[in-house]
């Protein structure tokens, strides 16, 4: 029996497995599948103020061993995600991390204002990759200042029982320098990482293959990205929690950012295929500790990182 409860900035879940953002919109379409409850948490796809139609279609391509997406943010909008899935999620018995995102500090401080914990609201995951309207359409994600400002405006509008973790866009040169701003602006933890920007170009057509032209890669292809970006934030802030993100299709994937040092991981691309891929990489996760002789999840957490006995 290996003790798979893990917390995050002072917040305990059961289990460090939670879902994507962006992956089963509000978690609601998974509940036909498996009992959502039984995941570490739930993460939303991006809630934004208004609510939106996304970008055109084809939005989504395959690609060798990943995906392409350029969704645009489609959702239904603060409002009707208060009004339906979040009590769907807490009637559901889940833990639910609300990710935000906005074009604007004013929009990410309206939404965090509106997302306490007595909503039923586990955590905020702030989505920074999205582009700045005030700021000639740049990436808060690729600016340590623009960023930092974002996590210093949610951090203080939340609600104090709600920690704030700000999910990083691998895109940039030094991925340290944009977790060490957010850090210091006040964010409880960090998100490593969300899709690196690609394209693809259809051989046939010889035109773009999706409609917005570029979009995030995402799936196993980009796993060794993720475990970079975890294993190098985890050596420079070894004190704040990470969350792991990027390309876990299995216990084995999910094993090597927590050796990396995370302390929770997500599954996203994988559900397109298998949609109780995360109850299934909860299992093997839990078996591969118990087969290493970890008692303790947490135990695992930056293990890599240890000088060899
Ligand atoms: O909606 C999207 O197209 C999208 C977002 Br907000 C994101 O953060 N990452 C991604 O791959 N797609």
């Amino acid at each position: 029996m290996v003790d798979m409860s893990t917390s995050l900035s002072g917040v305990g879940f059961p289990n460090p497995v939670m879902t994507a953002s962006g992956c089963a919109a509000a978690g609601r379409e998974l509940g036909q599948f498996f009992d959502v409850s039984v995941l570490g948490a739930v993460v939303t796809k991006s809630i934004m103020v208004s609510p939106r139609a996304g970008r055109p279609t084809p939005r989504m391509a395959e690609t060798p061993s990943g995906m392409l997406n350029s969704i645009g943010l489609q959702g239904p909008g603060i409002d009707a995600f208060l009004d339906q899935d979040l009590p769907w999620l807490v009637a559901a018995g889940a833990r639910a991390v609300v990710s935000i995102a906005g074009g604007s500090v004013a929009d990410y401080v309206a939404l965090a204002q509106r997302l306490p914990a007595a909503a039923g609201v586990s955590m905020l995951e702030v989505n920074i990759s999205c582009p700045n309207v005030e700021s000639r359409g740049e990436v808060f994600a690729c600016d340590p200042v623009a960023a930092g400002a974002v996590l210093a405006a949610v951090r203080d509008a939340a609600d104090p029982e709600v920690p704030v973790f700000a999910k990083l866009s691998p895109d940039v040169t030094d991925i340290v320098a944009v977790a060490r701003a957010c850090v210091a602006a006040g964010a409880d933890g960090l998100t490593l990482i969300n899709t690196l920007l690609g394209m693809a170009i259809d051989p046939v057509t010889m035109r773009p293959v999706l409609a917005g032209q570029t979009g995030g890669l995402s799936g196993p292809a980009i796993r060794p990205v993720a475990v970079r970006a975890v294993w190098q934030v985890h050596r420079a802030l070894p004190g704040v929690p990470l969350i792991g993100v990027g390309g876990i299709r299995t216990g084995w994937d999910a094993l090597e950012l927590v050796l990396a040092g995370a302390s929770a991981v997500q599954v996203g691309t994988a559900i397109f295929g298998d949609p109780s891929a995360p109850v299934r990489v909860l299992d093997e996760l839990t078996a591969a500790m118990a087969e290493r002789g970890f008692a303790k999840f947490t135990d695992a957490v930056g293990f890599a990182h240890r000088s060899p006995r």
